[in-house]
């Protein structure tokens, strides 16, 4: 069974009628179509909506099937959400596991708030769970559960994934309740990282807060006994769906309109993102201005797609981001543009996975330069829709994604120049070298697809629950 913040659908309530939509998302994108295929998934999470007339003490609204997933809503009421998700999750844990690009808050409501919603979901998976199987909890925004779980529910196998990045030591000591955080994860039998880093930092931390002692290179060994595996388990897209959907009759159609619409440019630059301040959406525009300005890029030949998903629009550092990239869209097509012909072409909506298709198949250079990330889905689903072994990922040495997609131009999002640089680099590439990259970047997404992620991590969990030592 899954626990995850976010159910893979998002419920919407009008009136009398309940409908359930795909909610978009990196996790969902990863997990649905690997778990699908393993039997009957059951997943615990938030519905997405607000609950405010829900008993105090209920930790689960009804159950319902949607799609072949049995799906466990956790009611949240709206203060929680402010508190849980709003707060401590996306105001302390996301900026300062990224490197505190934003600063992070440390405020003690937020914590109470988020200790109470990990023990809903806590107590909600440990009453639908069947006796003796896995727990598989998921992310930043739960890692209290795992203790939870183990305290309430012994005979469980309980797996943790961390989607980001876990921060060096010194950062994450400055976190008040780093010694419960800590803890919390330690109450897995697995725990999972996107990179050797992640994982690294984790035992090292464990350590040095005096909660674990290394046993061998993977292995923790706590004060009872009770061992707790940690390795880096580099999630995949399902690359197969991207292939075969970029082939389609229908994307090669819109595609093709598509090109048209934007003016039939020889070069088109495509950046596809959640509007977050980690994914250094204005780090690629400052690169791409530039350019324009120099004359190293030209304006009649030159046009880039930015698409950014709305998201997180109750925390104030994300309101500040999309205001600054706004204002850097309409500089350079000010500057650059004419009338009927923008130079930047920007959305700011949700994209069908169909339109998302045809983003990548129109795009010569794909640009994901992130300030720091765990992986980037984006950069893998680029690829597997290049079938033709066509473009050019330029791709940040900072995304989890950069260790397997080593053939990529590699960039620091931190040097604008070395930006500029490699944005003119796989312009200009010689098509045999674009071909030669692609087919290698094509093999690695393969290879490793969520299926095969999601399959490695549960081969990896015990056997057996392990005697009941803490
Ligand atoms: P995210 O930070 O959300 O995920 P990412 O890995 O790029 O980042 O996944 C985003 C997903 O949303 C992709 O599947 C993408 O196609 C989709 N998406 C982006 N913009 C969209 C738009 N405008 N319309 C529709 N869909 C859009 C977190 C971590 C990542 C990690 C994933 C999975 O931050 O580092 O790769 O989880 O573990």
């Amino acid at each position: 069974m899954l626990v995850a913040n976010r159910l893979p659908f998002r419920r919407i309530d009008a009136g009398t009628e309940t409908t359930w939509i795909p909610s978009p998302g990196g996790l969902v994108s990863a997990l649905a179509p690997s778990m699908a295929d393993t039997g009957r998934l059951a997943w615990v999470g938030w519905a997405g909506d607000i609950d405010e007339g829900t008993t105090p003490g209920t930790v689960l609204s009804a159950e319902v099937v949607v799609d072949g997933a049995t799906l466990y809503p956790v009611p949240i009421d709206a203060e929680e959400k402010r508190l849980h998700y709003d707060g401590m999750s996306n105001g302390t844990l996301w900026p300062l596991y990224h490197d505190k690009i934003s600063p992070p808050e440390f405020h003690r409501r937020w914590y109470d708030g988020y200790r109470r919603v990990n023990q809903r979901f806590a107590e909600a998976a440990a009453t639908v769970a069947a006796p003796d199987s896995i727990v598989w909890v998921h992310d930043y925004q739960l890692q209290l559960v795992p203790g939870m779980v183990r305290e309430l529910r012994p005979d469980l196998r309980i797996g943790y994934f961390l989607h980001i990045p876990f921060p060096p030591e010194e950062l994450f000591v400055q976190l008040p309740w780093r010694q419960t955080l800590t803890a919390g994860i330690l109450g897995s039998d697995l725990v999972g990282f996107q990179t050797p880093d992640g994982a690294a930092n984790f035992s090292r931390l464990a350590a040095a807060l005096g909660l674990a002692a290394r046993h061998n290179k993977s292995t923790l060994e706590l004060e009872s006994g009770r061992r707790v595996q940690v390795r880096a388990f580099p999630i995949g897209i399902d690359s197969e769906r991207y292939d075969e959907g970029a082939r389609s009759h229908q994307v090669t159609d819109a595609t093709r309109d598509l090109r048209a619409r934007l003016g039939q440019p020889h070069i088109v630059l495509l950046g596809v993102d959640r509007l977050d301040y980690t994914k250094g959406i204005d780090v690629r525009l400052r690169a791409f201005k530039e350019l324009l300005a120099d004359g190293r890029l030209h304006p009649s030949q030159v046009t880039m797609v930015q698409v950014a998903e709305p998201s997180r629009d109750a925390v104030d550092a994300y309101v500040s981001l999309r205001g600054q990239v706004e204002q850097l869209v309409s500089e350079i097509n000010g500057d650059f543009g004419r009338v009927g012909f923008p130079v930047v072409h920007y959305v700011h909506r949700s994209q069908s996975h169909e339109s998302l298709l045809s983003l990548y198949r129109a795009a010569d250079v794909m640009l994901v330069t992130p300030f720091r990330d765990g992986m980037n889905l984006v950069a893998k689903e680029y690829v597997a829709t290049r079938y033709d072994e066509t473009g050019m990922l330029v791709l940040s040495e900072f995304a989890g994604a950069a260790h397997q997609l080593k053939s990529a131009v590699l960039v620091n999002p931190y040097d604008i120049e070395g930006v500029k640089n490699a944005i003119v680099e796989a312009v200009e590439m010689a098509p045999d070298e674009v071909r030669r990259r692609m087919r290698s970047m094509r093999r690695a997404v393969k290879k490793n697809d969520a299926a095969a992620w999601a399959r490695s991590f549960l081969d990896s969990m015990p056997a057996q629950a392990q005697p009941a030592l803490g």
